[in-house]
């Protein structure tokens, strides 16, 4: 007879085509988000992409948070990307010559073995272990996963809340566009805009050897990335110095839904898990308290150095729709936000922007100015999910699958036409796919 559907693992099934990617992005320890692009290890990448490959071989999903976090620094911070180094120096930038870890890392703890930046990405880690364990608890629990991973991730957490809570509320703050992930949202324009750049003739970018102009970041806004970059590295990585300082709402929240994770990873091996419940759940209030905005209906970035909340519509205050612990109310604002014309889910788009189809600086192709991207669909669509909204989330997960098969697992698309952009076959893309698919 005919088989009506398309299981996981049929010949020309998405299942397929996204484990290809993997396989193709996969460097023997771990997967790169880009062969072209991107090619070393990216941290909040590798935890998305260790989420999908779960679903393929546990054993390497484990192994890529491992390999992600034998590169952390003794202070705690895991670097935001682990160089490879049989890659050319001249194939990304910056490169390892210009965040020299190992030298002006010596007293943050650099690790000497591997060279890594030195700022940080989305705290995504812990959360992903705790679904990577659940892929396969026997496999994990014969190698001692989680019994390795666990002191790491601590120390991970312990270094955002006591060397990153610059504005002294609870909540971590970002001290570089790079360490958020959405590098060039509206909601930096103004921070950004006091830091002196760095000469465009002082460095050499690689990216646009790969990607189109109009889709990257403008070279102003990559003289502002080295100089903040520069000035963070020459003060030898010392937090609390720099002129850039945002607590920005998904970062935080990712932190809590990790806090979360922690806590039953704790208690699977033996230990309470209360008082990190008991943290995440303060985290939370502080987020509310802090980062909520009535009028915007969802949360907003405050820029610490400027002063207050930054008017600006991304969409990563929608992201902490993704804590199942948020006031019933809010997450009723969020929904109706997501819904409204500033994203216009489910009805102009079908995939969330990353920034206010409204909003002055709104440009569909640009990088994190407008596309959509599939992690913070994914994020959204498990936040959905939780609440109860399953009529908005199926939509969603019908259309990550959709789109990120028809695109060829593209970095980023067109919110409105769904065209790609950036590039192709990119680890996220199709690691998150696949997990929605399954
Ligand atoms: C800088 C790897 C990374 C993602 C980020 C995305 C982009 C890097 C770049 O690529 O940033 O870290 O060179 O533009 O913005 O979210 O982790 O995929």
């Amino acid at each position: 007879f005919e088989i009506a559907y398309d299981p996981p693992g049929s010949s020309d099934s998405l299942h397929v085509r996204a484990a290809r990617v993997l396989e193709a992005n996969w460097t023997g320890r771990a997967t790169v988000p880009s062969r072209s692009l991107y090619p070393h290890q990216w941290s909040w990448d590798s935890a998305f992409i260790a989420i999908g490959l779960r679903h393929v071989s546990p054993l390497r999903a484990q192994t890529e948070l491992e390999t992600l976090l034998a590169a952390q620094w003794a202070d705690g911070r895991v670097p935001h990307i682990v160089f490879n180094p049989s890659v050319p120096l001249d194939a990304y930038f910056p490169s390892p010559d210009f965040w020299r870890s190992s030298t002006a890392g010596h007293t943050a703890g650099a690790p000497r073995t591997v060279q890594t930046s030195g700022i940080v990405q989305p705290p995504v880690h812990a959360l992903a272990a705790w679904l990577v364990h659940h892929a396969d608890p026997e496999t994990s629990r014969s190698r001692g996963f989680l019994a390795r991973v666990y002191p790491r991730l601590a120390a991970w957490h312990r270094y955002l809340l006591h060397r990153r809570d610059l504005g002294g509320g609870g909540l971590v703050s970002v001290v570089h566009p790079w360490e958020q992930g959405m590098d060039n949202s509206p909601c930096w324009d103004a921070p950004l805009a006091r830091i002196t750049p760095a000469p465009a003739r002082s460095f050499r970018r690689a990216d646009l050897d790969h990607g189109a102009a109009e889709d990257r970041p403008t070279d102003l806004d990559y003289g502002r990335y080295v100089r903040l970059a520069a000035d963070y590295r020459n003060a030898g990585y010392a937090d609390g110095q720099g002129e850039f300082a945002v607590e920005d709402p998904a970062f935080n929240a990712l932190l809590i839904a990790s806090e979360h994770a922690l806590a039953r990873i704790a208690e699977e091996l033996g230990a309470t898990g209360t008082a990190r419940h008991a943290r995440a759940e303060r985290l939370t209030a502080a987020l509310v308290e802090r980062l909520w905005d009535p009028a915007a209906g969802m949360f907003l970035c405050r820029d610490l150095k400027g002063g207050g909340l930054i008017q600006e519509r991304g969409v990563s205050g929608l992201v902490p729709l993704l804590l199942p612990g948020l006031p019933r109310d809010l997450v009723g604002a969020l929904v109706r936000t997501l819904r409204g014309p500033h994203f216009s889910l489910g009805d102009r788009t079908r995939l969330a922007p990353s920034y206010d189809l409204l909003g002055e600086a709104f440009d569909p192709h640009r990088y994190w100015r407008g596309p959509a991207w599939f992690n913070t669909s994914w994020l959204l669509e498990r936040g959905l999910r939780a609440h109860g909204e399953l009529h908005l989330a199926d939509a969603l997960r019908a259309a990550v699958l959709h789109l990120a098969d028809t695109t060829g697992f593209a970095e980023y698309v067109d919110p409105y036409t769904g065209e790609a952009c950036g590039a192709t076959g990119f680890g996220w893309t199709a690691a998150l796919a696949l997990d929605l698919h399954h």
